[in-house]
């Protein structure tokens, strides 16, 4: 299906799709093994201004369209859902600058973000402060002309891959959630270091590492936003990502499903193969039904993420949760048609399953979707 996706998408589209069949799939195991960083795919990438579609036309992008990132993000999926990462994570760092930045921070950061000069990554979580977003320790002391930032956050995908952060750190600890504000902060910058980079169970081709802020001085220029904004520009650029997320996912279901689909074409049992068990046909009918129900969504939203509807957290929340969980279905039920075989490493089946769960756990577990949706239902009411 096309989703009536323009002529340009479904170049777009195709493109992906070729550089994920032809360049991501030949290292996707190896990168998986290794946990190795593909710099080469990020050359690539930059090679061919993928990095530019994060970024409207006006800031050196192409772009900088929501429906466009996810038919990306989804094409590269298919292939690795940790190689994605390296632009699906860099649009999630670029978006508090895209949705809150000043005029200056954009003319600064984002035409370096479109060339690919800089990945970027988002750095809110921490230790204590997953699901709990406000329960950040993370502080920004001003003096001067300057914050001081001190604190740790943990699992930032792009970790010491990305120049540049946004970062969500707390201005006045007294104040909850409008007591926080959120900086752009570069590598290289004092009191700034990466810690522990995780040892992961998939997406990893993907580098997920702490940033240390030891007395980090960050210029009062790069405050995205009025102080005591920061859990709003997270919490837009939390809406504005997960379609992204759901794109990943949906990804990597599909990914999953076309190994599973050739392999019960060709494997033999009984004298017939797998594909004649009506048993086996109503599990990849399911499948692949459950699939279009995902991106058919997360079309719907990015369009509407597009075309600038305000209050979407409820659909984009809805994309992240149908999609991951149709991921883990779907790569589950891969594994399962594979049998014996898709239990081993020698296939590429399992790396699906492994790289799916991620989907279900971050940018907000979808215990936390829940929560988003069901309280933006309670609040609207029955409709009319
Ligand atoms: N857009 C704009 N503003 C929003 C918003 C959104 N999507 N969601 C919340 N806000 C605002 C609220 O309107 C409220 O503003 P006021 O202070 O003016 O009332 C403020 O933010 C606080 O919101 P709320 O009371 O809902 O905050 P909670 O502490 O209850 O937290 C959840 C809400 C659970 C939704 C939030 O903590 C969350 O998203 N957690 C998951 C974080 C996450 O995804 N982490 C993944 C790692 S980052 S990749």
């Amino acid at each position: 299906m096309d989703y009536l996706l323009t002529d340009e998408q479904i170049e777009l589209r195709n493109l992906a799709r070729k550089v994920a069949r032809e360049k991501i799939k030949p290292i996707a195991a190896e990168c998986d093994r290794e946990g190795r960083f593909p710099w080469e795919i990020v050359e690539l990438f930059r090679e061919l201004d993928f990095f530019r579609i994060i970024v409207p036309e006006e800031y050196g992008g192409i772009s900088g369209k929501s429906l466009d990132v996810c038919i990306v993000t989804e094409e590269l999926s298919r292939a690795c859902g940790g190689i994605a990462l390296c632009l699906a994570a860099t649009a999630l760092g670029s978006y508090p600058i895209i949705l809150d930045g000043t005029e200056e921070q954009k003319r600064k950061y984002l035409p370096r973000i479109a060339n690919g000069e800089i990945l970027t990554g988002f750095g809110l979580t921490e230790s204590s402060a997953g699901s709990d977003a406000a329960a950040i320790k993370t502080t920004a002391r001003r003096e001067g002309n300057y914050y001081i930032l001190n604190g740790t956050k943990q699992f930032i995908t792009n970790g010491s891959v990305a120049k540049v952060y946004t970062v969500i750190a707390k201005t006045d600890p007294t104040k909850g959630t409008r007591g926080t504000s959120a900086f752009i902060v570069e590598e290289g910058y004092e009191g700034f270091s990466y810690g522990k980079k995780e040892d992961k169970m998939g997406i990893r081709a993907s580098v997920t590492s702490e940033l240390v802020f030891d007395n980090c001085k960050v210029p009062v220029e790069n405050r995205i936003g009025a102080e005591g904004q920061g859990f709003i520009v997270a919490m837009r650029t939390l809406d504005k990502a997960r379609p992204g997320v759901a794109a990943q996912a949906v990804g990597i279901a599909q990914g999953a499903f076309d190994l599973a689909l050739e392999y019960i074409r060709t494997r033999e049992q009984f004298g017939q193969t797998l594909s004649t068990f009506q048993g086996l046909q109503f599990m990849i009918a399911e499948m692949a039904t459950k699939i279009e129900a995902a991106r058919a969504l997360i079309y719907a939203t990015a369009r509407m993420v597009d075309a600038g509807v305000r209050n979407i957290s409820k659909e984009c929340a809805m994309c992240k949760l149908l999609a991951s969980d149709v991921a883990m279905e779907v790569t589950t039920k891969a594994v399962q048609l594979f049998g014996g075989y898709g239990y081993m490493r020698d296939y590429p089946i399992e790396k699906f399953m492994r790289d799916a769960k991620i989907t279900q756990i971050y940018e907000g577990t979808n215990e936390i979707q829940k929560v988003v949706i069901a309280r933006r239902l309670i609040k609207e009411g029955a409709s009319k």
